[in-house]
This record gives C-alpha cells, sequence and structure tokens, in this order.
C-alpha cells in the first residue's frame, strides 16, 4: 500500500546499503571461465549498480549438456526449497537493497516482493507431494526485470519443485538480484547441475536456451512479442510436447460507475496505474469513468497524484521510483508529449531530474481501442461513458484480445454478476484495487495474448512441470 510508511522504518540499513560499491558478480556455470563483465545500471541515479559476466554462446552449450534433472526424492526437494525461503527471509537486508538500487523497486514495493518470491518457495515446496507424474527434464526459465526476484523465483522454485533442472536466464536489466538468489538457492542445497544461471541478452542466450532439443519446456514471463518468437523458435527445434507456460502483457481497464465510493475508486486508482511506476503487467492502464461522476473523480484523482512522492527509491519517503531504462523511457516519453501535442493531457506531475524518471500522467482517450499497444508506465488513460452504455464498454475491453486484470467499482451487485460474466480477463477486482495477486489465494495469469495458463500461484501450476498429459484447453491456449 502506497500509504504504508510506518512499515518502512525498519529498512535503513537497506537505504544505506544500496549505495554500495559495484563488484563484478562471476556466473555460476560450474567449471567455466568468466567472461567479460557488463555493468549494470542504477535507474535512479545512473550509476553502476554493480556488474555481471554475460554467458558467451560456449558457455550456454556447456550449461546446456551439463543440466541434470533434480533426482533426490520430493522430501528432500520440499525441504530444500523451504530452506530457499529461510535464506531469503534471513537475507532480507540484502535483497532489499538489491531490489532498490538495480531495479528501481521503492522499499515498499521490495519488502512486497520478497514475500512473494517467499509465498511461491513454500507453496510449491507443499505441493511437490501431490504430484503424480515425473519431471520433464530440462526447463528453461526466461525472466523479466519488474519482478526480478518474485517472478524469477516463482518459476525456478516450480519447475524444480517438479524435479525438474533449470537454466535460468535472467533479464538483462536485473542480473545482480538473479545472481544473489541462485547463490542462496545453491547454498540452501539445490545441486548445481540441477540450477544454472545464464545472464545474458534475449536475442543470443535466451534464443539459444528456447531453440534446442535437449530442453524439455520453457517458462516465460515478458512481452506478448516475445512469447510469439519463443513459440516459433520450440516450434522449429524442440520437442512437440515441450510446453511453453507464458505470462504476458495486458491492457487492463477499471470501470467506475456513478453507485461506486469516490474516495475508494481513487484510492485504489491511483495504487492501480502508479504503483511500481505503474511496471506491472497487472496495472490500470485505461479508466472508464460514468460521464456523471467524471468531473468530481478527476478533480480528486488529481489532489491525490498530487500526494504522491517521486525519487530515489532508496529513500524511505518515496512511493513512485524510476521506470527501469532509457530504452523504456523513451517511448512512454514520446506517448505522453504525443497527447499533449492533441490536447489530450490532463495533468501530469513533474519529473524529477537525474534518474529514468517520468512523471505520473493522465491522458485522455475516447476508448481503449484507441490504445494500440501496452504502455509499460505511469500512464492512465481515462475514458467516459454514459449511463446506458456499459455493455458496449465491456465489449471494447473485450476486443482489445488481451485478458489479464479487470477492475470494477459500482455498488449494484446485479451489475456486478452480469459485468463479471462476461469480462474476459484472469484476475477481476471489484472495489479494490487490481494488482493484489496473494499466492496461494490468488493465483494470477491471463487469457488471450496475455498468457498460456495456469495461473501462477494456483493448484495447477506445478503439475504443468511435469509429464503429465496436456488437456485441451492448455493446448489450445495461446500465445
Ligand atoms: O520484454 P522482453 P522487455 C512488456 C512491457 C514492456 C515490453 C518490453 O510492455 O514495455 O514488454 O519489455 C528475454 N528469446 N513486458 O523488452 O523483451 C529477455 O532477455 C528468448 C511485460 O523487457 O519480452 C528477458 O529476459 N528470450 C512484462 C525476457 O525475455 C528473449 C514484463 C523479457 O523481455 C528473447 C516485461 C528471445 N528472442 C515486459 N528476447 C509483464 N508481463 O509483466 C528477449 N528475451
Amino acid at each position: 500500500d502506497i500509504a504504508d510508511r510506518p512499515a518502512r522504518d525498519g529498512l535503513l540499513a537497506a537505504r544505506l546499503d544500496a549505495g554500495a560499491a559495484p563488484k563484478a558478480v562471476p556466473l555460476i556455470v560450474a567449471d567455466l571461465e568468466n567472461g567479460p563483465a557488463e555493468p549494470v545500471e542504477n535507474p535512479a541515479t545512473l550509476a553502476p549498480a554493480g556488474s555481471v559476466h554475460q554467458a558467451s554462446a560456449a558457455q550456454v552449450e556447456a550449461a546446456i549438456a551439463a543440466a541434470q534433472p533434480w533426482s533426490q526424492p520430493a522430501s528432500a526437494r520440499a525441504e530444500t526449497l523451504r530452506r530457499v525461503a529461510d535464506l531469503y527471509e534471513a537475507d532480507t537486508p540484502a535483497l532489499l537493497a538489491l531490489l532498490a538500487s538495480e531495479s528501481g523497486k521503492t522499499l515498499a514495493d521490495a519488502v512486497a516482493e520478497i514475500r512473494e518470491a517467499v509465498d511461491f518457495l513454500r507453496y510449491y515446496a507443499a505441493q511437490i507431494t501431490t504430484l503424480r507424474h515425473p519431471p520433464r527434464g530440462i526447463f528453461t526459465a526466461i525472466s523479466p526485470w519488474n519482478f526480478p526476484l518474485a517472478i524469477f523465483t516463482g518459476q525456478i522454485a516450480a519447475a524444480l519443485a517438479a524435479g525438474n533442472g533449470v537454466l535460468a536466464k535472467p533479464a538483462e536489466q536485473t542480473p545482480l538480484i538473479a545472481h544473489h538468489a541462485v547463490a542462496l538457492m545453491h547454498r540452501a542445497g539445490v545441486p548445481v547441475a540441477a540450477l544454472q544461471l545464464l545472464p545474458g541478452d534475449g536475442a543470443s542466450v535466451g534464443a539459444a536456451l528456447t531453440s534446442d532439443a535437449r530442453i524439455s519446456g520453457v517458462v516465460f514471463t515478458g512481452s506478448t512479442e516475445t512469447a510469439k518468437l519463443i513459440r516459433r523458435a520450440m516450434a522449429e527445434k524442440m520437442a512437440p510436447t515441450a510446453p511453453l507456460i507464458a505470462e504476458t502483457g495486458g491492457l487492463n481497464a477499471m470501470v467506475v460507475d456513478s453507485t461506486a465510493l469516490p474516495e475508494q475508486a481513487v484510492r485504489d486508482i491511483v495504487t492501480s496505474a502508479f504503483q511500481s511506476a505503474g511496471q506491472r503487467c497487472s496495472a490500470l492502464r485505461c479508466l472508464y469513468l460514468q460521464e456523471d461522476i467524471a468531473g468530481p473523480v478527476l478533480e480528486m484523482l488529481s489532489g491525490a497524484m498530487d500526494e504522491l512522492a517521486l525519487g530515489n527509491p532508496a529513500e524511505i519517503e518515496t512511493d513512485i521510483g524510476p521506470v527501469i531504462d532509457l530504452e523504456a523511457a523513451g517511448p512512454i516519453r514520446a506517448h505522453i508529449a504525443k497527447a499533449a501535442s492533441e490536447g489530450r493531457l490532463i495533468k501530469q506531475l513533474p519529473t524529477p531530474e537525474g534518474g529514468h524518471f517520468i512523471g505520473p500522467a493522465m491522458l485522455r482517450v475516447g476508448s481503449i481501442a484507441e490504445m494500440k499497444q501496452e504502455i509499460f508506465g505511469p500512464v492512465l488513460h481515462v475514458a467516459t461513458f454514459p449511463a446506458d452504455a456499459l455493455d458496449k464498454v465491456v465489449a471494447e475491453i473485450n476486443a482489445t484480445g488481451y485478458g489479464l486484470t479487470f477492475g470494477l467499482h459500482s455498488r449494484i451487485a446485479s451489475r456486478i454478476q452480469s459485468v463479471a460474466g462476461k469480462i474476459h480477463a484472469g484476475n477481476a477486482y471489484v472495489n479494490r484495487n487490481q494488482i493484489g495477486a496473494v499466492v496461494g489465494s490468488q493465483p494470477f495469469g491471463g487469457e488471450g495474448l496475455s498468457g498460456t495458463g495456469p495461473k501462477a500461484g494456483g493448484p495447477e501450476y506445478v503439475a504443468r512441470f511435469t509429464a503429465a498429459p496436456v488437456t485441451e484447453t492448455q493446448a489450445e491456449s495461446k500465445p
């Protein structure tokens, strides 16, 4: 929660550590020479956060050749994954510092992310004894920078829980936290042959790890475009039975009708659109306001935005940090500038100097259909609708082809039922913010262009990493 300031008071140590001197991090590929060290940038200060060795083609080949399924009995695997969770908890200060300095996470976001990673480890560990099928073999795990610990850990933990070996490629922007996490996994007892870390870029290391006949499946979170590339590469080189378990982007909407409680709706809109600088696949992108209440809600929203503190996430008071890098910032800034030149900029907060900051912005749109792609930053698009057009709004939202999260603020029970029945979304939220996924109780995942399922943190997820027969729905799902 953005307003959850007191919880951060114990985190001063992490704040001080966040500026620690950069150090070179070796690869964890057994018996291999290290390649040249690539610097990693702190997105808030643009100073080096550290450096990491990129895996060469020869190292990728050697890692694939050396990879082994995790052959220990189920009880030993479960115990080891629980030990990893304990080590993560004990190492919280270091993990917080890395999340702030490498990924630009605020301390509140970083605390929640560590919690989620720990929950994934314990939840998947608990499922191991329920598995009925053997592992598939070797999984490639490709993860994004926006949850460099939670998604990275969740993918690996699920594949390992099922008894697979894992070749993990972290995002280019966040290899340091990945390295730290893998070191903790090895320290807890995960065999090195069952888990290798291969830092490097998508086009070389990522492509090599997703187009090799010795790999038995791929788990991926990132853009829809990359998921399609990986599906094509897998189809060409890997067994037809090899699964792609993908979680991708979204074009997420929230509808607020005239019966909504304005204070509650505004709080949830601000959190859903701007927390983590909008860099969540679940984030609210397009707000549909019923015309009758649009004026007062927009005024309150503007006031609530003014309360947000932007700046270095290593500072306790910061609510919104930077976006991840210059490559990400460019298109977001251009998108806001275009809207401003067309007279559609409702409001933008001032942008702090120094890092890859973007002042959170509100833009006017006619409908979600005008948004051709996901804008992965702190930008909220606002459309209004007349009281009798709700069905049309739901149809517009469904027509994007994505189906990740959806929010509704309304106090009419029959309307909530009817909209929930029609909307295509993996996760729908009523009268609350739409960024909450809770491991075990609120599994997360999308439909259509947003992912293949099954939902991460849900009861069917780990089984997908075993050699269980594939159901029709799984076989048909896109991308
Ligand atoms: O994603 P990529 P990027 C969306 C969001 C964002 C956009 C681009 O809209 O603006 O994607 O982000 C690896 N073979 N999301 O460029 O490229 C890559 O190295 C194998 C939504 O960061 O998809 C990284 O490890 N792997 C999202 C991972 O894929 C390849 C989170 C993701 O990178 C590859 C991130 C290839 N050919 C971005 N090319 C979410 N769902 O939360 C790249 N990779």
